[in-house]
């Protein structure tokens, strides 16, 4: 008996970080998965969002723009350094590898929102369009952490947490 329930136990352990973490729009190839987005402090009318990104099926594709009803203006963002200070650039596209996956995370590669029609509150999902070479457009909803989060679903600096793999380069 006490080994049935440690094996009930062990698949309830091992399914609910996966069904929590299972946010995820899969589309022509593409998947992308717990998009997320900062809440904006004050009168801020620039965000951004995050996501992961893959390819699963092995063909490549190419991420060539974004836009959300609820920004003027969206585009594809990396941060270089520059002379010791991190500055953000526009990237015109960004590649997803084939059979691969790509993070877009604070600090490195995010989709930026210039022109917010108002605040992103905590707990809001945000809608965003982003659109591949191949796959076309991707409707995702980003949810709102709060200001500050380093990641999305309370996985705040946890690297290696669960459900997210090794390979989407975690850590600094
Ligand atoms: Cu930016």
């Amino acid at each position: 008996m006490n080994r049935s329930i440690a094996w009930l136990a062990a698949i309830l352990t091992a399914w609910v970080p996966a069904a929590a973490f299972a946010h995820e729009y899969e589309s022509g190839g593409v998947t992308v998965s717990h998009p997320w987005a900062r809440a904006t402090p004050g009168g801020a009318t620039v965000g951004a969002a995050y996501v992961e990104i893959s390819a699963k099926d092995g063909a490549p594709d190419t991420l060539v723009a974004a836009s959300s009803p609820a920004a003027g203006r969206v585009e594809i963002h990396t941060h270089t350094m520059d002379g010791g200070v991190m500055k953000m650039r526009k990237l015109e596209k960004l590649a997803i590898p084939g059979g691969s996956s790509i993070l877009l995370q604070p600090s490195g590669n995010h989709i930026m929102l210039f022109e917010l029609t108002g605040p992103l509150k905590e707990g809001d999902l945000l809608p965003v369009t982003l659109v591949f070479e191949k796959a076309g457009e991707v409707k995702i909803e980003a949810t709102v952490e709060p200001v500050g989060a380093k990641g999305p679903h309370g996985m705040n600096g946890q690297p290696g947490h669960e459900g997210h793999e090794d390979h989407t380069g975690h850590g600094k």
